[in-house]
């Protein structure tokens, strides 16, 4: 399988992450790309691209133009404040607050374009986000092309990213513009299945009222897990996209065998529903090992993962979004690709 990486990716290494109470080196780090390519090599899963320049255009079909501007100059703006430290939201517009009128100051903008405080912005955000996405387009581009399946190495990651809000170490929703450009080029219908531990909810807020793009996610119960605010079982889209929201929140703990349940069920959802191309928004953070995750899953299990997914018999793309675990992130990325090769 052609995996899509850069080295762009890398320029995004952020210091600061509010990890209960304190400012912790942030959990996703650049590291972790080095790992996975690391492994997509030694294991020979096939030829690693660099991705081609798509511009903003593809971004801006998802996401607000003054959000993508507000990421754009947000750490320059704040540099010329003279700011100690790195770019992080602290006051938010809540349900007693809506926040009717956008701040212009820069600390009430980083709370209206924001969801969570885990996420900095500093030197070389935009530019990985950038790559990102660029990634995200190119492997789902070669799929579109040529029918084969594609890795895109994607870093940051996408789908806690909406509309117009940055959080849970998303900037852009590399899935959704993934999914967005298929349409584009032709595509009906796009399933995008998402595998990470924590709900996608910026992929659900972007096709919630739609019926061309179905969303289908295994995740951590919100009552207990990030991103809390988002991801029921009742869920399950608006208007037109009535039916094409499913999520699958299990709890805490969980291992395998239930969550191979809810993977068998979302397969025979998106088969049912006659999607065209399948976007595999591929966490591994569901590992046993993950530091800031909560399910079971062993190494084996991401292969078995592999397999089902290919015996769906789809067009399909990878789009790496979170997993922790650093040494093993790797081994089970690898292991949920040569699965899918093996079928
Ligand atoms: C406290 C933990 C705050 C929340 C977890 C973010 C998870 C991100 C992810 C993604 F794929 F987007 F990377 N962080 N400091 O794994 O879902
Ligand atoms: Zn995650």
């Amino acid at each position: 399988m052609l995996t899509f990486h850069s080295d762009a990716t890398l320029r995004r290494r952020a210091l600061t992450e509010l990890d209960g109470g304190q400012l912790v080196t942030p959990y996703e780090c650049p590291e972790r790309v080095e790992l996975v390519l690391k492994h997509v090599q030694s294991r020979k899963l096939g030829e690693v691209r660099e991705p081609e320049a798509f511009g903003l255009e593809p971004v801006l079909a998802v996401h607000d133009r003054d959000y993508v501007e507000f990421l754009k100059s947000c750490w320059d703006e704040w540099q010329a404040l003279g700011r100690e430290g790195e770019a992080i939201a602290w006051i938010w517009p809540t349900r007693t607050m809506p926040g009717r009128v956008i701040p212009e100051c820069i600390d009430g903008r980083l709370g209206h374009y924001s969801l969570s405080a885990d996420t900095s912005i500093c030197e070389g955000t935009f530019e990985a986000a950038e790559a990102s996405k660029d990634i995200a387009l190119s492997a789902v581009k070669h799929t579109l092309t040529n029918g084969e399946p594609s890795f895109g190495l994607c870093r940051p990651p996408g789908h806690h990213a909406a509309t117009d809000q940055f959080g849970g170490y998303c900037f852009f929703n590399n899935a959704a513009i993934a999914a967005q450009y298929a349409l584009d080029q032709g595509r009906r219908r796009v399933a995008v299945l998402d595998v990470d531990f924590h709900h996608g909810n910026g992929t659900q807020q972007i096709f919630y009222e739609r019926d061309d793009v179905l969303f289908v996610s295994l995740h951590g119960d919100p009552k207990q897990c990030f991103p809390y605010y988002l991801g029921h079982a009742d869920e399950s889209g608006m208007g037109a996209g009535m039916g094409f929201n499913i999520n699958y929140p299990m709890a805490p703990g969980s291992g395998f065998d239930v969550w191979s349940r809810a993977l068998d069920d979302a397969l025979e959802k998106i088969r049912e529903l006659g999607c065209e191309l399948l976007i595999v928004s591929l966490g591994v953070d569901a590992f046993e090992n993950d530091p800031i995750s909560e399910f079971k899953l062993t190494s084996d299990d991401f292969s078995e993962l592999g397999r089902r997914l290919g015996h769906a018999g789809l067009p399909t793309t990878f789009l790496m979004e979170g997993g922790y675990a650093v040494e093993e992130i790797g081994i089970n990325v690898v292991n949920v690709l040569s699965g899918f090769d093996s079928v």
